[in-house]
């Protein structure tokens, strides 16, 4: 059965690809799996019957039969559990890719969604500079550390997994700010994600309906 995901059907971004149905259908890209999409104005992810879904009324969900699931991290983890290619068939190696599929999410994304809401709700208040600086200081402390891991080798850990998706899906969301540019290693990490032809379909799907241009 093909899996159906839910998208904006008119993304905040205008099509830049940062909302989390990216990541998904990324995923979805990487094993091959065809996938619908079915998308949903922002007045109607909060009616009953959207939250019956996402109890909080939020993109990307996925259904597949019975199975219905919501948060990007565990439908990507659904994803790659259920076909080859994006978790490494060792036990320890496939543990520690999903162990950065939790780093990326609980560890890395939150100052940067941090400093996402900061610009959008708080942009016009007296101290909004302020706190951007001090959200500023502790993004750069995450990647401080995540740089010095990364050094120059081309993935977290050993081969691309899930764990390099979600993590570059997470830094891609930091490209307005600039801060990535003071990383070099990192920037070039996400180049290399973005540089996927998986990706390359996936950011194509979700800007074609933003912009109405059919993907390449
Ligand atoms: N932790 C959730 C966050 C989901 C989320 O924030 N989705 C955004 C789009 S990327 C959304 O639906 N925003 C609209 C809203 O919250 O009303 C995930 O990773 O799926």
């Amino acid at each position: 059965m093909t899996p159906t995901i839910t998208a904006f059907e008119r993304s905040p971004d205008g099509g830049q690809g940062l909302a989390r149905d990216t990541r998904v259908r990324w995923a979805f890209e990487e094993v091959g799996q065809p996938y619908n999409v079915r998308l949903v104005s922002f007045a109607a992810m909060k009616e009953p019957a959207h939250k019956a879904v996402h109890p909080f009324g939020q993109i990307p969900t996925y259904e597949e039969g019975d199975l219905v699931l919501f948060e990007s991290g565990a439908i990507v983890f659904h994803i790659a559990e259920r076909h080859e290619g994006l978790l490494p068939t060792e036990a320890n190696a496939r543990a520690r890719a999903i162990t950065w599929m939790f780093a990326a999410l609980n560890t890395v994304e939150p100052p940067i969604l941090d400093r996402a809401t900061t610009w959008i709700s708080e942009r016009k208040e007296p101290w909004c500079e302020q706190r951007l600086r001090l959200v500023d200081d502790r993004i750069r402390s995450r990647l401080d550390d995540l740089s010095a891991r990364l050094g120059n080798a081309d993935w977290l850990d050993g081969e691309f997994s899930a764990g390099d998706l979600m993590m570059v899906s997470v830094l891609i969301r930091l490209r307005s700010s600039r801060i990535l540019d003071e990383y070099p290693n990192l920037s070039a990490y996400v180049a290399r994600g973005e540089g996927r032809p998986a990706y390359k379909r996936a950011f194509a799907a979700q800007l074609a309906i933003n912009t109405g241009a059919p993907p390449a």
